[in-house]
């Protein structure tokens, strides 16, 4: 008696847990993924997606007029008329904006475990606050001082959190680690990429600052699927590319810090 009483509770025990204390649940199994159709504009944040889904080497439809950024958003205005913006995605019938938001979604439903750090690591959380820093924090402020410069350049750094202070933040990490994902390849640089490059590009940031970001960004660019990206979605190199600033903004102490 004693002994069915002990399997008993054994086998309720077993029912309220199928993981042992601490360890990272089962993945989840992948649902089938619908027709992905991806409305671009060549150089813009829309690489993101189109580099994501040749990382995975799953299915996508790309939509852009080559050399045309003009008939690209008249593309993505027909789909998308409240919120016209690159990347523009159709999954199945929904219309999805937000890379971040693409991102996630294409890779918690239809990818699960692949381009993210497992859940109970260390890097799990630096790889989410870089996929999310990389448009909550930076992209806004580099181009918020990129628009500011190109119609008064600072002739002192700001006392706010300014793009060079961006930048060193990265920097500091990537002195620490392989990659924005940790020590693997993450979903995390992939979100990267567009603001780093658009300060360095731009001339918002002295990219000679920089020697780690720079070596990453030449890790990234020999990647086979980055390759892939340009490719098919920059087949004519860089199209509509913004003027960079005649100089970057002053460095060094901001003002009342020495
Ligand atoms: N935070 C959004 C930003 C989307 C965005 O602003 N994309 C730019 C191209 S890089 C765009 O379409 N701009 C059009 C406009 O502002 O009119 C994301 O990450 O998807």
């Amino acid at each position: 008696m004693k002994r069915l009483l002990l399997a008993a509770a054994m086998i309720a025990m077993a029912g309220c847990s199928t993981t042992a204390p601490g360890a990272a649940p089962a993945a989840q199994a992948a649902m089938t993924m619908p027709t992905i159709t991806i409305y671009h504009l060549e150089n813009r944040r829309s690489e993101r997606i189109v580099w994501l889904m040749e990382e995975l080497g799953m299915p996508y439809t790309l939509v852009f007029k080559r050399g045309d950024l003009a008939g690209s958003m008249a593309e993505i205005r027909k789909v998308n008329p409240g919120m016209p913006v690159a990347p523009t995605v159709t999954i199945g019938d929904q219309v999805v904006t937000e890379s971040g938001a693409i991102i996630e979604t294409i890779l918690n439903r239809y990818a699960p475990g692949k381009l993210t750090p497992a859940m109970a690591s260390m890097d799990y959380a630096n790889h989410m606050m870089w996929m999310h820093h990389a448009e909550g924090s930076l992209a806004g402020r580099v181009i918020a001082d990129y628009r500011v410069w190109m119609i008064k350049p600072p002739t002192e750094r700001s006392r706010l959190v300014d793009s060079e202070a961006e930048y060193q933040f990265a920097e500091d990490y990537l002195a620490k680690h392989p990659w924005f994902g940790g020590a693997e390849f993450s979903a995390a640089d992939i979100m990267m990429v567009f603001p780093l490059n658009f300060g360095m590009a731009l001339n918002v940031v002295d990219k000679t600052q920089f020697p780690h970001i720079n070596a990453w960004k030449a890790k990234i660019e020999a990647r086979p699927a980055y390759q892939r990206m340009l490719a098919k979605a920059r087949p004519d190199g860089m199209v509509g590319a913004l003027p960079a600033l005649p100089a970057h903004a002053p460095s060094g102490p901001r003002p009342g810090q020495q």
